[in-house]
């Protein structure tokens, strides 16, 4: 269910394993390959891509990135991942080209993908005969399955279908959102800058040589009329300029959004014969850049237990698959949630709080051994 990275990359994964599989995707095709989202890969998802065969224009046009930029007091201070992490990097690429990519080669296989599906339901997921059904192409359509992946997303009717007694919600709201924009100018610093600033958080990063993408933290209902273009770009260069003269470059805006902010975990991922993987079992601020990293490594996980099952008809793969991807999430939760508090400015928050950050940041930038942890954490935390 999903024609996300989660559902996409699951179904090329199991394609290579011999095992046939249908997708039911609720949006159209261009909604899908259109929405701009996350854009910064680990090096363990760049890898995962190359295996399955999807990496071509990834390793033509993704720009790695051997470092991150964390600016406070007026003044950049680099962290150099490559240095601190054995020569392990990132890779900026757009999620909605990685999708674009995925649903090729998916089409590619000849194996089905339906766009566009209504009144879709899952059925008998605690028997050993689920089914799904949903209207698509003019006409009722029912799968009966050996297995559903929950792969729909946040908002998806996986997760919502298991009985709420089953599942264990932990959750927590954050009293700020990201106003987020896509421009036409050529980034000004050939890596990330994660600003930490009194008027609050600002992100710059970048899409390709020519487009770059900025956010700015705002208020949870934030209204983006009230955001001009010439407002928004005052605003960014105030929180991300340094003093050594050094800010973003203008451009023509070509998309302007609100992102919320929530760490979400629902356990387990599993009842009966339907597994979620992804943004349908856990999301969180987006600050640590690992909402689609941790979708990439559960489905590797999920795509190995099936595997395992139809090859030996053994379960333990598949009964510990909640288990060991909760333990890399909940690493990805700690870590996004530490980001998110050193750099975000928390309405009503006191002055002592801002001492701490501060803190925190010298600390950060003067311990080899706190980089370290900043730097492993982002690049990646082992998949296995
Ligand atoms: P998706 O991408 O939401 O895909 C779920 C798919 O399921 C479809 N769907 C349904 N299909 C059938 N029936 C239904 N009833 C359905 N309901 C929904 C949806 O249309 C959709 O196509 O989940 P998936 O595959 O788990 O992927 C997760 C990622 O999309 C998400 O974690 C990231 O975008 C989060 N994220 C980031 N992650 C990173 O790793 N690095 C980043 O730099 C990063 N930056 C971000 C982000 C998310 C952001 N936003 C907009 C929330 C930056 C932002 C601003
Ligand atoms: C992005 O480029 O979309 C991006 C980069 C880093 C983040 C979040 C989003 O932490």
């Amino acid at each position: 269910m999903g024609a996300g990275p989660a559902g996409l990359l699951l179904s090329q994964l199991l394609h290579l394993a011999g095992i046939d599989s249908v997708i039911v995707e609720n949006r159209s095709r261009e909604y899908v390959i259109e929405r701009v989202r996350a854009g910064i890969l680990e090096q363990g998802t760049v890898d995962l891509i190359r295996e399955i065969g999807a990496g071509e224009r990834l390793m033509r046009e993704g720009l790695p990135h051997e470092g991150i930029h964390i600016r406070f007091d007026g003044m950049r201070h680099r962290i150099d991942l490559a240095a601190l992490t054995g020569g392990r990097h990132i890779t900026v690429y757009g999620q909605n080209e990685l999708v674009r990519d995925l649903i090729g080669v998916r089409e590619a296989t000849g194996r089905p993908l339906f766009f566009e599906a209504s009144d879709v339901s899952v059925h008998d997921f605690d028997s050993a005969r689920p089914s799904i059904r949903f209207q698509a192409e003019g006409e009722e359509q029912r799968i009966a399955c050996d297995f559903i992946a929950g792969c729909d997303g946040f908002h998806g009717v996986c997760r919502q279908s298991i009985p709420p007694a089953d599942l264990r919600i932990y959750e927590r709201d954050f009293p700020y959102a990201w106003l987020g924009i896509l421009a036409q100018a050529a980034p000004s610093c050939d890596e990330l800058v994660y600003s930490r600033h009194e008027r609050g958080f600002a992100l710059f990063s970048m899409r390709s040589p020519s487009v770059t993408r900025l956010f700015l933290q705002c208020a949870p209902d934030e209204d983006v009329d009230q955001w001009p273009d010439d407002r928004i770009w005052e605003e960014l260069c105030t929180r991300l300029g340094t003093t050594d003269g050094w800010r973003p470059n203008r451009g023509p805006i070509l998309l302007k959004g609100v992102t919320g902010m929530r760490s979400f975990v629902a356990e387990p991922m599993r009842h009966g014969r339907m597994f979620l993987a992804g943004d349908a079992a856990h999301i969180m601020p987006p600050t640590g850049a690992k909402g689609l990293n941790l979708a990439a490594s559960d489905v590797r996980n999920l795509a190995a237990a099936l595997a395992g099952y139809y090859r030996s008809g053994g379960e333990t793969l598949l009964d510990e698959y909640s288990g060991k991807c909760l333990s890399r999430i909940w690493k990805a939760q700690r870590f996004s949630l530490w980001m998110t508090a050193m750099l975000h400015n928390a309405p009503g928050s006191d002055a002592y709080e801002g001492r701490r950050q501060t803190a925190e940041l010298e600390y950060l930038m003067g311990s080899k051994a706190a980089m370290t942890s900043l730097a492993e954490n982002y690049v990646g935390l082992p998949m296995d």
